[in-house]
């Protein structure tokens, strides 16, 4: 099905006169559609190579975007999704094609994939711990768990052992350091999984996606609007947010620098996010607090074996440029671990001198 006809899925305000090709996202195709109301609408489609279901998926960012905007007065805090013309509550419109679409209200204001200073990177974290405060009420098990498992770390050391034991693509000798590395990490990498299953972490709405690039910013003031992207919205850990964001957002270099040694954590930039973070999550429970840290930790060595299960397999989940372009990841995520752990001191006090200010 064509764009514009998409569009008149929904219910506009307005007749569609205008539309063009919007943003640089890597999985959905998006357009800005006006009307000659003057109103102003993004339209994407959803790709349905990643995301299997999109009913639910739909389901889960509308639910926690409507809690939000019953509780904030600015308009701009959450996106607002348009019902479908079919007057079955639905937000989430399936062509003949058999693709999937969903509109939202376009608010203006614009992201970035780079920090220009450290303002920005702190007012991603403003977002993501607002994110976290404004939906501490939400019956995060209700959620759809989209991609079952993901943050399942017990569950991700049995897959990387499975596909060891298989050795189908005959890579295991190729990556035994990064192997034994993983392995001798384990129990410590599991430990965030078993405080989820024994409760002594709360369950909460998690975004999981949290880059810079996934904020909002106002044009004028620069400041954080809201967080975008919400397609893996689902039941985890606060500290799983914040950990990806430090992985992602707090490292000296790239995901796939090719030199391990270049990665390393920055603690500047780990206490500039811990800042901005804790001045709007604060409904997290002190151990929560405590355990950010290690919510960095897990989420880092997650993702280099994810990278390195992918490796040995024969590099079938992420995509890549290059024949070793998984192993040069998960060799860059374990360096950036490693150098966690030498940190490990410096991080713990820096979340502790930061929450005493902010939370006494
Ligand atoms: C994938 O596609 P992107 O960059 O948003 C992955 C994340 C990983 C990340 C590593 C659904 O995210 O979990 O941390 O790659 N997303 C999914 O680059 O698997
Ligand atoms: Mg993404």
């Amino acid at each position: 099905m064509g764009i514009v006809p998409a569009a008149y899925e929904f219910q506009m305000d307005g007749e569609p006169v205008a539309c063009e090709e919007f943003g640089h996202g890597h999985i959905n195709s998006t357009y800005k559609i006006t009307t000659d109301t003057g109103h102003e609408y993004v339209l994407q489609k959803i790709n349905k190579y990643v995301f299997h279901n999109p009913v639910q998926l739909m389901a889960n960012a509308n639910a926690v975007t409507s809690f939000i905007r019953e509780r904030e007065a600015d308009p701009r805090a959450a996106i607002h999704f348009i019902p479908t013309r079919n007057d079955d509550g639905s937000f989430c419109h399936r062509d003949s094609d058999g693709e999937f679409w969903r509109m939202y209200d376009y608010v203006g204001g614009f992201c970035v994939d780079q920090p220009e200073t450290d303002e920005d990177f702190y007012q991603s974290a403003v977002a993501f711990g607002r994110f976290q405060h404004l939906l501490a009420d939400f019956p995060a098990d209700t959620l759809y768990e989209t991609i079952p498992n993901f943050h399942n770390t017990v569950d991700r050391y049995r897959q990387l052992e499975e596909s060891i034991r298989q050795d189908l693509e005959h890579r295991v000798k190729r990556a035994r350091q990064e192997i034994a590395f993983a392995l001798d990490r384990k129990e410590k990498a599991c430990s965030l999984q078993r405080m989820r299953e024994s409760g002594e972490l709360p369950l909460r709405v998690t975004h999981n996606d949290t880059k810079l690039n996934n904020v909002l910013l106002d044009r004028n003031t620069r400041k954080a609007l809201c967080v975008l992207d919400l397609d893996t919205v689902m039941p985890g850990l606060s500290v799983y947010d914040f950990g990806d964001s430090i992985r992602f957002g707090a490292a000296t270099a790239a995901e796939d620098a090719k030199d391990p040694s270049t990665m390393k954590l920055d603690l500047h930039l780990f206490e500039v996010y811990t800042r901005g973070f804790l001045s709007t999550a604060t409904s997290l429970t002190d151990k929560e607090v405590a355990m950010l840290p290690l919510g960095a930790y897990i989420m880092t060595m997650e993702c280099g074996i994810r990278f390195l299960k992918d490796f040995l397999d024969g590099d079938l989940y992420f995509k890549t440029a290059y024949r070793d372009h998984n192993l040069v990841r998960c060799r860059t995520q374990l360096a950036l671990a490693a150098d966690m752990e030498i940190k490990w001191e410096d991080m713990q006090r820096i979340v502790a001198e930061v929450a005493h200010e902010l939370r006494g």
